[in-house]
């Protein structure tokens, strides 16, 4: 066996790719040039048949044996001849009986004959170094993983197909196409043959911009169907924002009591609506108060707000707005808000017009949590305003994920940059310049011309044996 203790690409490896622990079956797989001479160190057929002689794709029972050729386990192995494999390379996997002893003696077994334990994430490491999948198509089997919403998972199935990749190569070959015209102009220039058609080319341009920065808008829509849209109840105190959080959980979880400063410390609930999960965080009634809970309660719950995708701020619609209120609004008018009236069934004394004297937001609604009424009007201005209008469907969009949207918001400032260049017609090398490394920082969301450290970032979110 040839010793080396640095890693490499070449070695091949092995890992239990199914939780350790109690379970029906374990499987070992291994991956590598030599994975097929180690299934036949340490697996015998029941027919006889070495795994070197079988066909790719099949399956052969037998007995996993150790040096000796004592029977350690009754085992089925699969095997899949590289190319056609999940790395590319030639993969085996060793279906053994449950529990942690076996599977562990079984890959110890693998390692005596020569493969190395794989990092996490190695197998689909490989799959992308391999150029089986791209580097989008690599971080959408961990969203896969980590999926906790349906829809979540729905979104991640649709970029291992290679959704992603598929868009960014649209919009590189885009850029390619300004790239081309605005060179054969470079090269012509000596010879005073054309002009730079440069109205075409912002165009272009612009065009690209607007899918750049679509994909980015959707990118916090697919946060939210991720994780959840943060929602926090604000206001002054005995206003009715426990009262609401109770209409929309449609459960009496927070205390409600006519004493103002009934809630001290923040509530959570999670509900789904229109399937999105929320995370509803009723917080403490704002005003200036002596007490020390109810400060910090206070504190909290302006941390909240400022951590939160969307605020609702509710008013009591029998009393004036007064200068607390103003305050609040202060605090919540650089977030996505709705301003909601409540114990609309006492009678409003405010009218739409004098909130809108101080507040831009158009959303502004009125309700009584206490008899449930305008809730649902409430649930369908919630998505409006979290998803900015624009319809809800997962089926056409695209998501990418918070590392591809970050490059490509630099994408977008070296968009701006050429079509400004244009705009004052400076000289080619300028676009040409801001174009070619926008077209490389698209690069990196397939995963060409990543560097290394990007690569262990990703990959190490991965759990061994994936
Ligand atoms: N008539 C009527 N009363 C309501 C409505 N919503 C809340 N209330 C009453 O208003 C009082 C305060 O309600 P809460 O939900 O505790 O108010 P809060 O904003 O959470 O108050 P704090 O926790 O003290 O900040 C209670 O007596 C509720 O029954 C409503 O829609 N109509
Ligand atoms: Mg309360």
């Amino acid at each position: 066996m040839k010793k080396t203790f640095k890693k490499s690409n070449e070695d091949t490896i092995a890992a239990v790719a199914t939780r350790p622990g109690e379970s029906a079956i374990n499987i070992i797989r291994i991956s590598g040039s030599r994975s097929i001479i180690i299934a036949d160190r340490i697996f015998k057929a029941k027919n006889k048949k070495p795994v070197k002689k079988m066909q790719t794709f099949s399956i052969s029972y037998g007995f996993v044996v150790d040096k000796k050729g004592d029977i350690l386990d009754q085992a089925i192995l699969t095997l899949m001849k590289g190319p056609k494999s999940y790395t590319r390379e030639d993969v085996v996997e060793i279906n053994c009986h449950g529990g942690i002893f076996a599977a562990n003696k079984i890959l110890e077994l693998c390692i005596e004959n020569g493969a190395r334990l794989a990092e996490p994430g190695e197998f689909t490491k490989r799959a992308f170094l391999n150029g089986r999948i791209d580097l989008s198509q690599a971080e959408a089997v961990i969203e896969i993983i980590n999926a906790k919403t349906e829809e979540s998972m729905r979104i991640a199935a649709k970029n291992i197909m290679g959704q992603t990749g598929e868009k960014i190569k649209e919009i590189r070959s885009r850029i390619t196409d300004v790239l081309v015209e605005l060179e054969a102009s470079i090269d012509f220039i000596e010879e005073d043959l054309e002009i730079t058609p440069y109205e075409k080319l912002r165009e272009k341009i612009n065009k690209i911009t607007e899918e750049t920065s679509i994909l980015i808008e959707d990118q916090k829509r697919g946060e939210i169907i991720k994780n959840g849209l943060k929602i926090v109840i604000a206001g002054k105190p005995n206003v009715g924002k426990s009262s609401l959080l109770n209409a929309l959980a449609k459960k009496e979880k927070a205390i409600v009591t006519h004493i103002p400063g009934t809630t001290r410390d923040a509530i959570e609930e999670i509900l789904y609506i229109e399937g999105i999960p929320v995370i509803l965080t009723d917080t403490a009634g704002i005003r200036k108060s002596r007490n020390i809970i109810e400060k910090i309660g206070v504190q909290k719950s302006i941390g909240h707000i400022e951590e939160s995708d969307l605020v609702i701020m509710v008013l009591d619609c029998t009393l004036k707005i007064d200068k607390t209120d103003l305050e609040i609004y202060e605090k919540i008018k650089d977030k996505n808000n709705i301003i909601c009236l409540n114990k609309v069934d006492l009678g409003c004394k405010i009218k739409k017009s004098e909130i809108k004297s101080f507040a831009s937001s158009k959303n502004i609604i009125m309700v009584s949590a206490k008899e449930g009424k305008g809730i649902k009007k409430l649930e369908d201005m919630i998505t409006k305003a979290a998803f900015t209008d624009r319809s809800f469907s997962t089926e056409e969009r695209i998501y990418v994920n918070n590392r591809h949207k970050n490059i490509l918001k630099d994408v977008l400032k070296l968009l701006k940059s050429a079509e400004d260049a244009m705009k004052v017609k400076m000289s080619e090398e300028f676009p040409v310049s801001d174009l070619k490394i926008a077209y490389n920082l698209l690069g990196e969301i397939i995963g060409q011309k990543t560097g290394e450290e990007i690569l262990e970032k990703i990959f190490s979110k991965f759990c061994i044996g994936k």
